[in-house]
């Protein structure tokens, strides 16, 4: 569900699940997370792109996996997928995202963990999760604030309406937006500007920029994961799910 292709001193990493929309389920993130730990040990590789086969980047963490976890259970997913997350944010090397297309709920979480974001002029964004009775528990919380502000992530965040890429480039989202065939090749001349640059030099550079933001992240991350478990006991979560799962209306909320 990951392939992951080495081009000079490029690799591309592709989320392959088309047929949900490269949702990520338990399988997906723990493919993700070795293949997040090959790219780090190879040291030929200096740049990274990250991008979704067919028409998603990511769609969300898997709604059909997660519908009947329970508070414990959830949180531990929460704490699979964090995981995944930070092992491609803490490369050493820099990572670019090429969105092509839905980065949903976890498929914008992945995004923001790349250094750069590219998007397809396709692309959608957004974090559904509280229109499901769920928070965001990839680490949106606190990667959408650190890179957009305050403000516009909690209305992001608290509204759960998905937005167009011109839209993301006009929040921050986003740092540029192409037409859809040209994004690979858009993506590859950014990394082959990147690679033309002293290793060593890129690689301080990447963690002394990171460290402007990732402050405190560590335990914002695990309080998140504990909000996000809480969610899994109610009966809005269940219903939410379910109503998506089987294509059928979603009850209105009821706070239980
Ligand atoms: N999970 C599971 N399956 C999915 C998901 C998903 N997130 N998204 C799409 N799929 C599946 C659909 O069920 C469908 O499967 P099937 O063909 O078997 O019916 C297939 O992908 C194609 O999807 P659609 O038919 O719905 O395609 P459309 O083009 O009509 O719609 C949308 C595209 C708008 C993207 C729609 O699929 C959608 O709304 N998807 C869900 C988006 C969403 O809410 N994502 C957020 C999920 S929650 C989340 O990510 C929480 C992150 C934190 C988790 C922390 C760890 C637990």
């Amino acid at each position: 569900m990951i392939k992951l292709e080495k081009n000079g001193h490029i690799a591309v990493l592709t989320v392959s699940r088309p047929e949900a929309l490269n949702a990520l389920n338990s399988a997906t993130l723990k493919e993700l997370k070795e293949a997040a730990q090959t790219v780090r040990a190879d040291e030929d590789i200096r740049v990274l792109i990250v991008t979704g086969e067919g028409k998603a980047f990511v769609a969300g963490a898997d709604i059909a996996e997660m519908k009947d976890l329970d508070a414990e259970a959830g949180r531990a997913f929460g704490l699979v997928g964090q995981e995944a997350f930070r092992a491609i944010e803490e490369l050493p090397i820099p990572v670019i995202a090429a969105v092509n297309g839905f980065a949903l709920g976890g498929g914008c979480e992945l995004a923001l963990c790349a250094d750069i974001r590219l998007a397809s002029e396709k692309a959608k964004f957004g974090q559904p999760e509280t229109g499901l009775g769920i928070t965001p528990g990839f680490g949106g919380t606190q990667r959408l604030p650190r890179v957009i502000g305050l403000s516009k992530a909690m209305e992001l965040i608290l509204t759960a309406r998905m937005i167009r890429a011109d839209e993301a480039l006009t929040l921050g989202l986003v740092d540029r937006v192409v037409p859809p065939e040209a994004l690979m090749d858009e993506a590859m001349k950014l990394a082959s500007a990147i690679a033309a640059n002293a290793p060593v030099a890129v690689r301080g550079a990447k963690e002394a920029v990171r460290r402007f933001t990732a402050h405190s992240l560590g335990e914002d991350l695990m309080r998140e994961a504990e909000l996000f478990g809480a969610c899994f006991v109610t009966e809005d979560q269940k219903k939410a799910m379910e109503a998506f799962v089987t294509k059928s209306e979603k009850p209105p909320f009821t706070g239980k």
